[in-house]
């Protein structure tokens, strides 16, 4: 018999998550290549704005986006780094004096090799690793602890008394004695205790993947350990820089009474401000008001049980194994924009080198190899981008950066010309393993696996189950309530969870529909210009949302550079609008959970507390109009 079929139940319906978030990134990408000290106030800056800004730095009130000037009036020494720069005709970034905006354009090469390098060291320790950027990523390490567990415990049951947790030496433990909903010590139940066990070890782990990369790479990191994404994400920015800090389930409620509740994950956008307007709360502990069902009758089945669960700290996501982007573009805003085919020519073969040599690195450190082509370019009188598409040229076929130059080149000659040209974009698409090239790394099979929802049932099961008991258990802390009627209570909620497993199985089959957006306009009552427009600003607003001082390069911040591909309707989003976009989904899933086809009618209380009622159609027109 395997070791994991003897670990207690309870122990595996608890999920063990880390989120790790390298401190101040690019900043200590510069302070190694540069050999300079980190007690040296350091920024990087793009143009004449500062993208990054080191600890010591901040110490002297520099925030990222300041000016330069701005910047060394407030701190005269500080070392200012700009980023890498691809000059006319240069094939590599290099880093140039002094940059112009006209003629270079911006490289974030140094940060994705530091970034690849960091995610070799993630997946070493563990191999279910979410990157969630650049320099972060979660990491379910349940099965490594409990398997060290039952090492330490041989003799572990479903019975076993749980000796008492020695914190110290585990980075901080996160504790608020002053509010009324964290139980002493002595009121923890065994169960529990155990599941302190789980956070001590994951904790232990955490310390040594940080010391990993700090010995190997030289860079600090901080972490949050606790049972689920958004309380190891909410938990790890408590101790930074080089911090970790565990997160106990009897702390959680004591932690988000008074977390703002747009901190959360999901809850940042304007999901947020929708839920704010119409529940007029600011904090999750204001949540904590409303049943279950009154949070159901407002938002829907599904959203109303996660948003129970979410304001008290309960999260059942999984954390879904992705280390790597699934795309890479390279991209460039004129100011002025170009106005002839020589000019285009001439970007084409910048961003065709950059392209070529991401696609080239990532080949070397992950074996995989694009299938797609794609451009993107704006005029100065569209609103929206368009875009073209080809296969990516073959392995066997991509000698020189010139073979991806002259495809974007002849992609955009066969579009209609979009001159003046205000934006040009070159993406690499559907990166996968390349199936010529020797193994294939276990590991990713394991995602595939996971990915193409194998065992889908079970794993439902288990998050209902571990959903069930984290809410049961939550509400005992919280209402002291006795045994029976919190009984009575979770079978009314294993009902709830139940539907909501459903529906979440339900949608995972109509994703395949999902992708095509004229339906889901018929089917949600959203006119096709809604979506038509809320995807115009999700995608054109790059430009304007830039501050003046730093034109927008689509490679000039960590989010704006990295697009994801939306499973949902197979969009590219850049990750800065990954939050609005996940949102649109979000309404577009309280509209779906009208089963009768009434529209859901969200009655708001406004700050004038006159009532007034509106429905989802209106969301999008005040979101985007
Ligand atoms: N970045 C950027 N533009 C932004 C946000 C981030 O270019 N608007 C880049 C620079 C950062 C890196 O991404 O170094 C990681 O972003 P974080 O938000 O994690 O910030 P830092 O790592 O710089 O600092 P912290 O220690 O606060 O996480």
């Amino acid at each position: 018999m395997s070791k994991s079929a003897t670990v207690p139940s309870y122990l595996r319906q608890r999920r063990v998550v880390l989120h790790i978030d390298l401190d101040c990134f690019y900043c200590q990408v510069e302070h190694v290549r540069l050999q300079i000290p980190s007690d040296i106030p350091l920024a990087v800056q793009q143009w004449q704005g500062l993208i990054a800004v080191n600890y010591a730095a901040r110490k002297a009130g520099i925030q990222r986006h300041c000016t330069v000037r701005e910047a060394l009036a407030a701190c005269p020494d500080l070392k200012l780094v700009h980023v890498a720069t691809y000059a006319n005709g240069e094939k590599e970034p290099k880093y140039h004096l002094n940059p112009s905006y006209a003629t270079h354009k911006v490289s974030l090469d140094p940060y994705r090799r530091a970034s690849a390098l960091i995610f070799k060291i993630f997946q070493r320790f563990c191999n279910i690793v979410e990157r969630a950027s650049v320099d972060e990523a979660y990491m379910d390490v349940t099965e490594i602890v409990n398997s060290k567990l039952l090492g330490m415990f041989p003799n572990l049951d479903e019975n076993s008394e749980a000796p008492d947790v020695d914190w110290a030496n585990l980075g901080a433990i996160y504790e608020n004695s002053e509010t009324s909903f964290v139980p002493t010590d002595s009121h923890i139940d065994n169960n529990d205790k155990w599941c302190d066990w789980q956070l001590a070890v994951a904790a232990k782990l955490c310390a040594e993947i940080r010391d990993s990369i700090y010995r190997e790479l030289g860079y600090t990191c901080s972490a949050g350990i606790a049972h689920n994404k958004t309380l190891a994400k909410l938990c790890s920015v408590l101790n930074k820089p080089n911090g970790q800090t565990v997160m106990r389930s009897s702390q959680t409620l004591g932690f988000m009474h008074s977390m703002p509740f747009q901190k959360i994950r999901n809850l940042g956008g304007k999901l947020g401000n929708v839920i704010e307007d119409v529940l007029q709360v600011e904090t999750a502990g204001e949540l904590w008001k409303f049943s279950v069902d009154e949070l159901q009758t407002r938002f829907g089945r599904v959203t109303g049980a996660w948003l129970f669960g979410i304001c008290r700290g309960i999260d059942s996501e999984e954390v879904v194994h992705r280390n790597v982007a699934k795309s890479m573009m390279a991209a460039k805003s004129f100011r002025p924009p170009l106005k002839n085919l020589e000019q285009i020519q001439h970007w084409a073969t910048i961003l065709g080198t950059e392209l070529y040599t991401r696609v080239i690195d990532d080949f070397e450190l992950n074996q995989r190899w694009p299938k797609n082509l794609v451009i993107h370019y704006r005029c100065v009188a569209q609103t929206a981008p368009r875009s073209k598409s080809c296969p990516f040229p073959r392995r066997g076929e991509l000698f020189s950066p010139d073979t991806i130059s002259t495809k974007i080149s002849a992609l955009f000659k066969s579009s209609a010309y979009a001159f003046p040209c205000v934006r040009l974009a070159a993406s690499a698409t559907g990166l996968n393993k390349d199936n010529s090239v020797g193994t294939i790394d276990i590991s990713q099979f394991v995602a595939v696996r996971r990915d193409a929802g194998e065992d889908t049932a079970t794993n439902s099961d288990h998050k209902i189950n571990m959903h069930t008991h984290e809410i049961a258990s939550t509400e005992r802390q919280h209402k002291n309530l006795p045994e029976s009627s919190l009984m009575k209570k979770q079978a009314t909620l294993d009902k709830v969870l139940q539907q909501n497993c459903n529906q979440t199985l339900q949608e995972t089959e109509a994703k395949i529909e999902d992708t095509r957006l004229s339906e889901s306009c018929d089917k949600f009552n959203l006119s096709p210009g809604d979506i038509r427009r809320f995807f115009v600003d999700a995608t054109a607003s790059t430009d304007s949302s830039a501050p003046d001082i730093v034109p927008s390069d689509s490679s000039d911040t960590k989010s704006i550079n990295e697009m994801s591909l939306c499973d949902k309707c197979n969009k590219m989003i850049p990750q800065d609008q990954w939050i609005e976009h996940k949102d649109f989904h979000f309404a577009l899933q309280l509209q779906r959970e009208d089963d009768s086809g009434r529209k859901l009618v969200l009655t708001t209380n406004n700050r004038s507390s006159k009532k007034r009622k509106t429905d989802i159609s209106n969301y999008f027109k005040n979101r985007t109009g």
